[in-house]
């Protein structure tokens, strides 16, 4: 289960010297090409809201094999988020396009980092088919 959250859907469309060119459609195709030639499926979904985020990490339970999430802004505030993802047990990567260990003071802490198996960050759309590939790596050697 691919999830992303708040404002990720302008991706592409705003402030494209910060966040790049490429928009959440695109990454999300090519995430889908990623996983079939990995042999696996996902499912994508992006919200602006903490509490439907939630839902969508409850519903991956006996769904999913594992989440690959960008959690946006609630990295840094949200214990809702991360409090689901130890609920539901599943293997979860985290990941960002940006680095956010070099930008301003109150990005360097995540809610998601101690619950998730690891973390990516910093090489922008990129990130998102590394981490993929690093749940992939994970989930083949614990299945
Ligand atoms: O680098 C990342 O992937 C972030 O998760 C992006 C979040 C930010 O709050 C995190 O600290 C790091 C922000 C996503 C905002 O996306 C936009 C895209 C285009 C235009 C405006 C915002």
């Amino acid at each position: 289960m691919v999830l992303h959250g708040p404002n990720l859907n302008l991706l592409g469309k705003r402030e494209p010297g910060v966040y790049g060119v490429v928009t959440l459609d695109e990454i999300n195709q090519a995430l889908e090409k990623e996983a079939q030639s990995l042999g696996f499926e996902i499912a994508t979904a992006q919200s602006n809201h903490e509490g439907a985020l939630v839902d969508l990490i409850h519903d991956a339970m006996g769904r999913h094999a594992g989440i690959l999430i960008n959690p946006g802004a609630y990295t840094h505030t949200s214990v809702a988020i991360r409090d689901a993802i130890a609920g539901v047990n599943l293997p979860a990567v985290e990941v960002h396009l940006s680095n956010i260990h070099k930008r301003e003071e109150f990005r360097h802490h995540s809610y998601i980092a101690p619950v998730a198996i690891g973390q990516i960050c910093g090489f922008g759309a990129e990130s998102y088919r590394l981490g993929l590939q690093a749940l992939v790596h994970y989930l083949r050697q614990n299945m």
